[in-house]
């Protein structure tokens, strides 16, 4: 018997998304029971092949991918969308074997309800993208609430400026929050064992020259290597604003195995759904009981990530 954690994986495709997929699986004491994608960050295709490529990477493809069809009110620019096209032309990645028909998948809220059903312990639920799975899974099945063990999110802006600047905005949202502010509402509203990770924490840790360096002189690790190509792709964001691409998935998924170097606070918030401030996870007394993340060890953060992508895989171990 194991008694590994149970994760399952919300993602919206973007290259931390793909990144983090990857560190999970590198995660000793985590067995990942279902990837959700959804077409927030992404477009579903090619952001499912990616997904799909990188759990064969380590002979893991018979985990179920489920295919999310959900809009967001407030669309991701295409240009972000479309970066899974490039990642699949990645040398490390475009030999890998596809053959799946991404519409012969199950629609991600039925794949949720089945995996949590069926959970013979609680889940952790690890969101990376908007929320609008969960949100409607429990609606569907109440019972689910039960096999909660916590939902991980990288998501809001609670005390720093937001990342979205677009029209009808006053820059006080997160996109992830932003993409879909209705079922960020009722997300919070449901009061499950949430801990957001939001760009309060997530501004801590850039993507920047340093550590790309020193993933580059361990680049003779396959997913080192990947790894590095894939962060290489963030460098030029982005056209219109941000020039820093921040490890914000990354920072989450870590929360999963190293919660003891994060600082957390519990509050009270609610979210905005319109505009000028759609999408703003607000502090007041009279909001809903979450926890967020405020503070993390960024020096052990870094390490961990770099140490995790030396993790071997089926391709080295056939070379
Ligand atoms: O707001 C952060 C979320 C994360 O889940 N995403 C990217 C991460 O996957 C949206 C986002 C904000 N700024 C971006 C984003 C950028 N410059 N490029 C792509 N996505
Ligand atoms: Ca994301």
């Amino acid at each position: 018997m194991t008694d590994k954690k149970l994760v399952f994986m919300e993602h919206d495709g973007a290259i931390d998304d793909l990144l983090s997929q990857l560190l999970l699986l590198t995660m000793k004491d985590v067995e990942v029971i279902g990837i959700n994608v959804t077409p927030a960050d992404c477009f579903i295709e090619p952001a499912i092949e990616s997904s799909y490529k990188i759990l064969q990477l380590f002979g893991k493809e018979k985990i179920s991918i489920g295919r999310s069809d959900k809009n967001g009110i407030n669309a991701f620019p295409n240009e972000w969308r479309a970066r899974p096209e490039v990642i699949n032309a990645l040398p490390t990645l475009i030999n890998e074997r596809y053959d799946l028909n991404p519409y012969s998948l199950p629609k991600a809220v039925d794949l949720l309800i089945d995996k949590l059903t069926f959970a013979d312990r609680p889940v952790t639920i690890l969101i990376t993208g908007p929320c609008p799975n969960l949100v409607e899974a429990i609606k569907r099945a109440p019972h689910i609430r039960d096999k909660i063990e916590q939902v991980v999110w990288m998501g809001g802006a609670f005390r720093t400026q937001g990342n979205v600047q677009t029209y009808q905005h006053n820059g006080t949202a997160e996109w992830n929050i932003y993409w879909d502010p209705e079922s960020s509402k009722e997300l919070f509203a449901l009061e499950l064992p949430l801990v957001c990770i939001p760009l309060d924490v997530t501004n801590n840790v850039p993507v920047n020259k340093e550590f790309l360096s020193k993933l580059a002189f361990q680049s003779d690790h396959y997913l080192s290597n990947l790894a590095g190509q894939l962060w290489a792709l963030t460098i030029d964001t982005i056209p219109s604003y941000h020039y820093v691409y921040f490890m914000w998935d990354v920072l989450a998924t870590c929360f999963i195995s190293l919660p003891e170097e994060f600082t957390l606070e519990e509050v009270k918030a609610v979210v905005s759904d319109r505009p000028p401030n759609a999408g703003q996870t607000q502090l007041i007394e009279s909001g809903h009981k979450l926890k967020i993340a405020v503070d993390v060890n960024k020096d052990i953060f870094y390490h961990y990530v770099l140490n995790q992508l030396k993790t071997e895989i089926r391709l080295q171990a056939t070379l």
